[in-house]
């Protein structure tokens, strides 16, 4: 105890005797105390670090690129086999060294760096670090490699000038990357020969399925100040999905890094997608990493280089031109700003029409455009757009276009023209969002102009069409058949027939007694399909026969709810056409369906291709859907069962492991024996499931229509499907319905001369909009009938294009087909 008060007693500094003559003891007692302080300190410290999560180390890989000064690229740097670049990377690996050890969430966890390659401009390095780090230190760590640095090793005995680096950035990586550059047995390097195109693969193409975990990089280079055009002519992937699918990825750099990536793909592409993409300098890197075990044959692609823009955009001055996005349809590419200054007479207006608008970039709002974009009239415009008009209130418009680092797209295709700001669409009509139309679709009861404005203050021609009380005109067939065509409700108001007159569906008026008399009269069946006194009749090709031989006069008297044949045979076999939920969203339009909504809608995914066509389930083993889905072609044998999965209860198509979703195998496909390939005649197919199906919320069977069941004119009916959302676009995710009307066989006859039979319907609508589209055939259209059941009308089948104008989509009439799958499938 004395010898603590000793020790914190304060001596004079000048009392050296007084000192002296205690110094033994006080010496035990400080080295005590110190000992103590210490052991304290490193206790707490370690609890800190325990605290922090600073036992757990952290493997971290980063890639990056720098520039080096003073330093002239040489033809002998390209190779990493030589002693110069050996020499070169052991500078730079020593200055990032060097650089390292000056920030203290990096140095004394740094393991080792190496440089995979240089480039032109003046050297461009790049390379990779590798540290291991404690948990806590990563974010810092991250934040301190992606600034800007710069580093100079001081000058050495034989070279006079100092050795330095700018610009060193450099980014978290996949530390698989960091493989690729020790393994070298699939890692290529490749030079622009020329102005020839020089030609690459995957290993093995197209013979023999690409490597599976695998990770294999092509080095691209052209000469200096040349750019790259690579365009892959032939793309088959395992299909994507988000558990690691196989990838490919362009870098706009020799460096994997995720900020100048270009394009990421996997799947499976058709031969007229365009992938071609332009480098923003003299090197691209594409990498493939595969971490399954799928069989799939890989990618062919081909590469030259060509001198790189001088400029792009410029001055416009004629009465009317076009211009589009660099490298148009190619991808634009990264890294590029143009300006285009349209100049018309004085007494003119600029107006631009964007014909083709794809700037979209992966995992970005889509409204935001902060990465790619056009600025015009100091407004931005990205994303996928459909043909779009900007106009402007002057003799003069500026159009800008930037595209960033990361990710290209094909870009735009614009035409320009000047107008008279009296008459902006001469010998036109002018739509209110500036689009010019023909004067003939004015009034004409189709929205042509995207906010209606070509159908206001019409007067509709009476002849054929209703003036609706919002002055919108309508075809006349579509008045009083119980749906609200106008929008105001004034299509179905007051739609009684005169006195001993009765209304047909498709609005005739027709005297009583024509009423349930076994014959059509209204020419749409509806006469007869709600009588209320069935009776018996005489059977002919349009009546419905019981079990028992008696026929009836009610139409569609199948799973109605009411016994009408004494010997109930039509509401037998009744288990179908009904949802487990009853709840749906209200809007219409082509858009995404809810989940289980369409319990008989099934995805046909062939083997490599993903999702392929679509079918119905109308039995625990049986399926319906389109012959030409199960026709070989291109050497894939889609006739073979084994060659498909049948996947049923899916909502999206990332989601086909989820619970609810049932896989299946097909066991037999029994195409129809007269389908025409070449006419599409009689284009259905059945197929039978190894399995049973289990009856779920999402996954119940459709009800089939007999043969003498009617769908009329002018009847909406659902189309459903994971197929293309527009003409040429790309197939949807989420399971798409899309409302649409039958139409009359007469006029789509007219429509489509000489290509309709009486086994083909037409659905749809004359101005187009809603439609089936490629990826939906084989799918069904879904009849809500009475009772709320559902009938299936129609097999999705073929058309002109999709959803255009006057060309409706084409389905197979199931009503046609009752017996032949009666007899296939005993269903
Ligand atoms: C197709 O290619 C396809 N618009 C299916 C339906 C339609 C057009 C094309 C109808 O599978």
């Amino acid at each position: 105890m004395n010898g603590c008060e000793e020790a914190v007693e304060f001596l004079p500094v000048n009392n050296a005797k007084k000192v002296e003559k205690r110094g033994p003891r006080r010496w035990v007692v400080l080295a005590i105390v110190i000992t103590v302080i210490l052991l304290l300190s490193l206790l707490a410290g370690v609890l800190v670090w325990h605290l922090r999560g600073g036992n757990v180390w952290v493997q971290k890989v980063f890639n990056g690129h720098l520039r080096i000064k003073n330093e002239n690229f040489i033809d002998a740097y390209e190779n990493s086999t030589t002693a110069e670049f050996a020499q070169l990377a052991n500078q730079v690996k020593e200055a990032l060294k060097l650089l390292y050890n000056k920030i203290p969430a990096l140095g004394p966890y740094h393991k080792e760096s190496a440089v995979t390659a240089f480039s032109e401009g003046s050297v461009i390095a790049y390379y990779w670090s590798e540290f291991s780090i404690p948990q806590a230190l990563v974010e810092e760590a991250e934040r301190a490699m992606a600034k800007e640095h710069t580093v100079t090793l001081p000058p050495r005995q034989r070279s006079h000038h100092s050795f330095m680096l700018t610009s060193v950035v450099a980014f978290p990586t996949d530390p698989r990357t960091v493989q690729t550059t020790r393994d070298s047995s699939c890692s290529f390097a490749l030079h622009a020969q020329g102005t020839k195109t020089t030609r690459f693969t995957t290993p093995g193409f197209p013979d023999s399925p690409y490597p599976a975990h695998a990770h294999c990089s092509w080095v691209l280079r052209g000469d200096a100040d040349s750019v790259l055009s690579l365009t892959f002519r032939s793309f088959h992937l395992a299909p994507c999905d988000e558990r690691g699918s196989d990838l490919v990825t362009v870098y706009d750099s020799l460096s994997p890094v995720e900020p100048q990536a270009v394009v990421q793909l996997c799947g499976t592409y058709p031969p007229s997608y365009n992938l071609t993409f332009l480098s923003s300098q003299n090197v691209f890197l594409v990498t493939l990493i595969t971490s399954t075990e799928r069989r799939h044959p890989g990618f062919e692609a081909a590469f030259f280089q060509l001198p790189k823009l001088s400029s792009c955009g410029g001055y416009l001055r004629q009465a009317q031109g076009t211009f589009s996005s660099p490298y148009y349809p190619g991808h634009f590419p990264p890294n590029i700003d143009c300006v285009w200054n349209i100049e018309v007479p004085n007494n003119r207006y600029v107006k631009v029409r964007f014909k083709v608008f794809y700037l979209v970039e992966p995992n970005m709002p889509p409204a935001s455009c902060t990465k790619d974009y056009v600025e015009v009239n100091g407004e931005k415009h990205c994303g996928e757009k459909p043909q779009f008009v900007v106009t402007s209130n002057s003799s003069k418009m500026t159009v800008r276009f930037h595209s960033d680092h990361s990710y290209t797209d094909t870009g735009f295709l614009a035409e320009y023209l000047s107008y008279d700001s009296r008459d902006p669409c001469p010998g036109m009509f002018t739509c209110n969002t500036g689009r010019c139309i023909r004067k003939a679709l004015r009034c004409d009861g189709w929205a042509d102009c995207a906010d209606y404005s070509d159908e206001l203050n019409c007067v509709c021609n009476v002849t054929h069409q209703f003036t609706c009380k919002n002055k919108l005109c309508k075809p006349l067939f579509w008045l009083c058949d119980g749906l609200n065509d106008c929008g105001d409700g004034s299509d179905e108001q007051g739609c009684k027939c005169p006195a001993q007159t009765f209304k047909c569906g498709n609005g005739k008026c027709l005297p009583l007694s024509q009423q349930c008399d076994g014959k059509d009269n209204c020419g749409d069946g509806s006469d007869e399909a709600t009588c209320d006194k069935v009776s018996i009749v005489t059977c002919t090709s349009r009546t419905y026969r019981c079990h028992n031989g008696l026929c009836l006069n009610k139409g569609n008297p199948e799973c109605d709810g009411i016994k009408d044949c004494s010997d109930g045979s039509d509401e037998k076999d009744c288990d179908c056409g009904q949802r487990s939920f009853s709840r749906q969203s209200r809007v219409v339009g082509g858009q995404d369906a809810d989940e289980g909504e369409w319990p008989w809608q099934v995805s046909l995914h062939a083997l490599g291709q993903g999702h392929v066509c679509g079918a119905s389930l109308i039995s625990p083993t049986w399926l319906v859907s389109a012959a030409h889905c199960h026709v070989d072609d291109k050497g894939f044998k889609y006739s073979d069962p084994t060659m498909w999965t049948a996947y049923l209860g899916l909502h999206d198509q990332r989601k086909r492991s989820e619970p609810g979703v049932q896989e299946h195998k097909l066991k037999r496909i029994i195409r129809h024996p007269d389908f025409n390939d070449f006419t599409y005649d009689y284009d259905l197919a059945v197929l039978e499931l190894e399995k049973p199906a289990e009856y779920s919320n999402v996954v119940r069977p459709i009800c089939l229509p007999d043969a003498t069941h009617v769908f009329p004119a002018g009847k909406a009916i659902w189309v459903t499907g994971w197929g293309h959302t527009e003409e040429g676009g790309t197939a949807a995710l989420i399971l798409q319905k899309g409302e649409i009307r039958v139409i009359n066989q007469t006029t789509c006859e007219s429509l489509l001369p000489q290509q309709l039979t009486s086994r083909m319907m037409c659905v749809g609508f004359l101005s187009g909009g809603v439609d089936s589209c490629q990826g939906d055939s084989g799918g069904p259209l879904s009849s809500v009938e009475a009772d709320g059941r559902i009938f299936q009308a129609g097999v999705v089948s073929w058309g002109e294009g999709c959803a255009r104008r006057e060309k409706p989509g084409v389905y197979t009439k199931l009503s046609e087909f009752r017996d032949w799958i009666k007899e296939q499938t005993g269903v």
